[in-house]
C-alpha cells in the first residue's frame, strides 16, 4: 500500500485529492500538508508545511514513512502575474525542495504541470504532446521549467516523476483562486445564484478544461502506471473538451433557459488565455497508460448544477 504526503493540501485540486486518495490507499495512508490551517477539521492526518522549508518537508516526509509525494502547492496563472518574483520563489523553490526529498527518501513523485506550459509560438489547435514550448507568462515559464526539472530527477537520479498538463480544472467543491480558467467555474456559481454572468473572458476564447473526477482519475492512473510503458513522463497533455465562454453559457441554458452571459475582458487573463491552446491533443497519455476523460461539457454541467444546487440552498 502506498504513504502518500501531498503538499498544498488545502487548495484546489489538493482538497479533492486527499479525498480520492483515502478512498483508494486508506485514511492513514495519507498526509495531508499545507501552509494554513484547515478551515473546518481534515480527516487524516495533517500538518502545516511551508513549501520552501525544504528541511520541513524531509523531515515531515520521513516521520510519516511517505514513499510517495503529490507536491500540488503553486500559485495560478493571474496571481504569478501579478506577483512574478514571490511566484518563482514558490513555484520553483517549493517544487526543487519536494524534487530533493523525494530523491532523498527514494520516493516516486507526482507534480502537475499545466496548459500555461504552451506559448503564443506553440501549434494552437490538437496541440501536440512534443511541441514548442516559449510561454510568456511567469506561470508558464515556471511549468516548463518545473517540466525539465522533474525530467531531469528522472534522468539523472532515477526519480520516479510523473506529470500531466492539466487543462482548466471544474469542480463544485473548492473554488480555484487566481487562475485563468477560473470563469468557467465562476459561471455555474452565478448560474444558480443570480441566472446570469459576467465573463472575464471573451467570447470565442478556446481553452481546453475538465472536470474534477477525471483529473483525479488521471493522477491514479497515471502514479499507477507501468513505468515501462512511459515513454513520456514530464508532463502528459490531458484535456476532456475545449469551449468558448458562449458555449458553456449554452450548456447552462438547456437546465436554465433564463440564463444570460455578458462580457466584462479582463486584458491581463485575455493575454494569458490568448497565448493558450484552443485545444491540446492526449493521444500520448491515452498510449501510455490509459488515460480517458468520462465527462464532457453537457455531462459537467447537469453534474456541477446539479451538486451545486444542493451545496447553495
Ligand atoms: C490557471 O488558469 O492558471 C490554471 C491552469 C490552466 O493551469 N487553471
Amino acid at each position: 500500500m502506498k504513504k502518500i504526503m501531498v503538499t498544498g493540501a488545502l487548495g484546489q485540486i489538493g482538497s479533492e485529492l486527499i479525498a480520492k486518495l483515502q478512498k483508494e490507499y486508506g485514511e492513514e495512508n495519507v498526509l495531508s500538508t499545507d501552509i494554513r490551517q484547515p478551515e473546518q477539521s481534515v480527516t487524516g492526518p495533517f500538518e502545516i508545511l511551508d513549501v520552501t522549508d525544504g528541511k520541513k518537508m524531509h523531515e515531515i516526509a520521513k516521520d510519516f514513512g511517505a514513499d510517495t509525494i503529490m507536491h500540488m502547492a503553486a500559485l495560478l496563472s493571474a496571481t504569478a502575474e501579478k506577483q512574478p518574483l514571490f511566484a518563482w520563489n514558490l513555484n520553483m523553490g517549493g517544487l526543487v525542495n519536494a524534487l530533493e526529498v523525494a530523491r532523498e527518501l527514494n520516493m516516486q513523485f507526482f507534480t502537475p504541470s499545466s496548459i500555461g506550459a504552451f506559448g503564443p509560438s506553440t501549434p494552437k489547435a490538437n496541440t501536440p504532446q512534443d511541441t514548442l514550448q516559449r510561454p510568456t507568462t511567469m506561470y508558464g515559464v515556471n511549468k516548463v521549467s518545473g517540466e525539465l526539472l522533474c525530467d531531469y530527477y528522472y534522468t539523472r537520479f532515477g526519480v520516479d516523476t510523473r506529470g500531466v498538463r492539466f487543462p482548466g480544472l471544474i469542480s463544485y467543491v473548492a473554488q480555484p483562486g487566481g487562475g485563468t480558467t477560473d470563469y468557467a467555474v465562476d459561471i455555474y456559481y452565478k448560474a444558480i445564484e443570480v441566472g446570469k454572468y459576467t465573463s472575464f473572458i471573451a467570447e470565442g476564447t478556446y481553452m481546453d478544461m475538465m472536470y474534477m473526477p477525471d483529473a483525479l482519475q488521471a493522477i491514479v492512473d497515471l502514479m499507477e502506471a507501468d513505468p515501462a510503458k512511459l515513454v513520456h513522463r514530464n508532463a502528459f497533455n490531458v484535456t476532456a473538451m475545449s469551449f468558448e465562454p458562449s458555449e458553456i453559457a449554452a450548456s447552462i441554458q438547456k437546465h436554465i433557459p433564463d440564463f444570460k452571459i455578458s462580457y466584462e475582458v479582463d486584458p491581463v487573463r485575455q493575454a494569458i488565455a490568448d497565448s493558450w491552446p484552443d485545444s491540446i491533443d492526449p493521444s500520448a497519455a491515452t498510449a501510455e497508460w490509459g488515460f480517458k476523460a468520462k465527462y464532457d461539457l453537457d455531462a459537467m454541467t447537469e453534474d456541477m448544477l446539479k451538486q451545486l444546487k444542493i451545496k447553495l440552498n
